[in-house]
């Protein structure tokens, strides 16, 4: 057993690099961690992280010599970092080299629901286009009004794309931010209120659990359309199946959910909205560079110098 231990559902790629370069044994679950040897155990201290299993304190003591636990991800809410400083356990993530992607798919949630992509693809497949007509007009995305709940690194990457469709841009953050001219909204509602497209960026966590909430969504109305590529703790989630279902919003584009992949069954049964299996980030190219930030964070704990992406 060597020092560097990995958790998590890692490409092939990314197995092949924390093998050689680092001499990683792999594992998937936590369960894995505390089934190995004490011995193997202790001489731990570096965790490459990938998942969305939480990993907690009574984790981390499996593991008393651990001094890194390098995240594959931006979001690290899955990693109690209070309980990993208390025990002098430094954490990273990987931020930036993913904003695109996720900037992207946020705003290809946004046109492929305002312009019902997914029913008027059924309606070329199903051979309606030819029996039955044209399909029905969808409506207008371009010059409209988005609100970024979130204007973070990635909250950021998404208003300068939408700024090239021409949208009025309006965000909420915990301050008020340097913009070209966006709008700034104290908190959710006010945002909701002035723009038709809520999308939302924020980080996960406790501290943004349901910040759209009933109130929010309602706010929004029913002209509506709300973007998640955050996290499914974000959203209040049978508030938001509430709206979709009985249309007091218009649709909804989704990356991510609360207890995915086990996502809520009322989903699958709407029509007005587009889902996807949580793949923000999910391209080849983004997820190396993903990697090789993980694995470079953990070279330089290894080599004691400065980490690169630290989060606490
Ligand atoms: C990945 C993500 O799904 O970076 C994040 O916070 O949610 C995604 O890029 C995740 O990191 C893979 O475990």
């Amino acid at each position: 057993m060597t020092n560097v231990l990995a958790i998590g559902h890692y490409a092939d790629h990314d197995q092949d690099a924390l093998r050689a370069d680092l001499l990683a044994r792999i594992v998937t679950t936590n369960a894995e961690i505390a089934a190995l040897p004490e011995t193997d155990r202790q001489q731990v201290t570096a965790l490459a992280f990938m998942g969305h299993e939480p990993f907690g304190g009574t984790d981390m003591d499996l593991l008393p010599n651990l001094g890194l636990i390098a995240n594959f991800g931006v979001g690290y809410d899955a990693i109690d970092v209070d309980a990993a400083g208390a025990r002098g356990v430094k954490v990273t993530n990987t931020p930036d080299v993913l904003n695109d992607d996720v900037a992207d798919l946020a705003v290809a949630l946004l046109i492929a629901q305002g312009r019902e992509m997914i029913p008027a693809s059924n309606w070329v497949t199903s051979g309606n286009w030819g029996t039955k007509g044209n399909f029905r007009l969808a409506r207008k995305i371009s010059g409209g009004s988005a609100g970024i709940v979130g204007l973070g690194r990635i909250g950021r990457t998404i208003a300068d794309r939408l700024t090239a469709f021409k949208m009025d841009i309006h965000y909420t953050s915990r301050r008020e931010k340097e913009t070209p001219g966006w709008t700034y909204h104290s908190n959710p509602v006010s945002l909701a209120k002035a723009v038709d497209y809520l999308i939302v960026a924020l980080v996960g966590g406790p501290d943004t659990e349901n910040q759209v909430s009933k109130t929010v969504l309602e706010a929004l109305g029913p002209r509506g359309i709300v973007v998640n590529i955050s996290r499914g703790s974000t959203v209040d989630e049978d508030a938001l199946l509430d709206a979709l279902e009985n249309g007091t919003i218009a649709g909804a584009g989704l990356d991510v959910f609360q207890g995915e992949p086990q996502i809520d069954p009322r989903f699958l049964k709407l029509e007005n909205v587009v889902l996807q299996p949580h793949q923000g980030s999910a391209t080849v190219e983004t997820r190396a560079a993903m990697g090789q930030l993980q694995r470079d964070n953990i070279h330089a704990f290894l080599a004691g110098r400065d980490l690169l992406t630290p989060v606490n």
